[in-house]
């Protein structure tokens, strides 16, 4: 399958200079016109996941949006939507779910993704395997082309225990790519915990991944990992706001 772009261009009335998160907004706005009343809808994670919370918010307060479901895929988003009055629920009463909307990392030209620098990957990944469309926002800033490529870490959720040998084998799994594996660390220098108790060894690569398909299964067979930030031939859409326009990828 060979991804299409439709551009959008981007009516700048102010003619100011577009900030990045002015990009996030307007990714997210488009994002939010696949919301219809009677969703059940994945509420994802991040700066840019966050405005489409926020858009959901006013739009279901304003009555624009009703009957809608949120599912949230980490304990900020799970706040954020509760603050803001939308109906919440769970994968377990909700297991299908119409239209998830998230952020992502990198995005390369299959719109095969990195996800979770955001902590959040696990949360994501599961609500995002069920959902029958799923679109991702983001500024053109995540564009790569290739996964692992933007030199930022590719994150894999990992149990607490014995958590150094893990580290190690996927340092080792990944020689090749001239890979950095390092435990990801809170801003107390503590080790990060994820929202299910877990630690994040992040992955650094000098080139990218090869193989990222069999990476993505070799790393999920290693024990005591419970999850990899590749989220491949999962996007339904991918949308791209950059300052000449916003990208519509199918
Ligand atoms: C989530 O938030 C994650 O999967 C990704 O790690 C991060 C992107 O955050 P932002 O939109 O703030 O760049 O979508």
């Amino acid at each position: 399958h060979h991804p299409s772009t439709q551009r959008t261009f981007v009516v700048n009335s102010l003619s100011k200079v577009l900030t990045q998160d002015d990009l996030k907004k307007i990714a997210a706005s488009k994002a939010v016109e696949y919301v219809k009343s009677g969703m059940v809808l994945g509420l994802g994670t991040g700066s840019t996941a966050a405005f489409v919370v926020a858009e959901i918010g006013e739009l279901y307060s304003s009555g624009k949006l009703t009957d809608i479901v949120g599912v949230p895929t980490s304990k900020r988003t799970y706040e954020q939507a509760l603050s803001l009055g939308i109906p919440l629920s769970t994968l377990d009463d909700h297991p299908r779910i119409d239209l998830a909307i998230d952020g992502a990392d990198e995005v390369d030209p299959n719109l095969d993704l990195v996800k979770g620098r955001g902590g959040a990957l696990l949360r994501e990944k599961m609500v995002e395997a069920v959902s029958e469309k799923f679109v991702v926002v983001a500024d053109d800033t995540k564009l790569v082309s290739g996964l692992g490529g933007s030199g930022l870490a590719m994150p894999v959720e990992v149990v607490q225990f014995c958590w150094k040998h893990n580290l190690v084998r996927l340092q080792d799994m990944f020689k090749e790519e001239g890979c950095d594996a390092k435990l990801r660390l809170g801003d107390d220098g503590k080790p990060y915990v994820t929202d299910n108790s877990n630690y994040i060894v992040d992955l650094y690569f000098k080139t990218p991944i090869k193989d990222a398909p069999a990476s993505g299964i070799e790393i999920s067979a290693l024990e005591g990992v419970v999850e990899h930030g590749l989220f491949l031939d999962m996007a339904t859409a991918v949308i791209i706001a950059g300052k000449e326009g916003v990208d519509v990828k199918t």
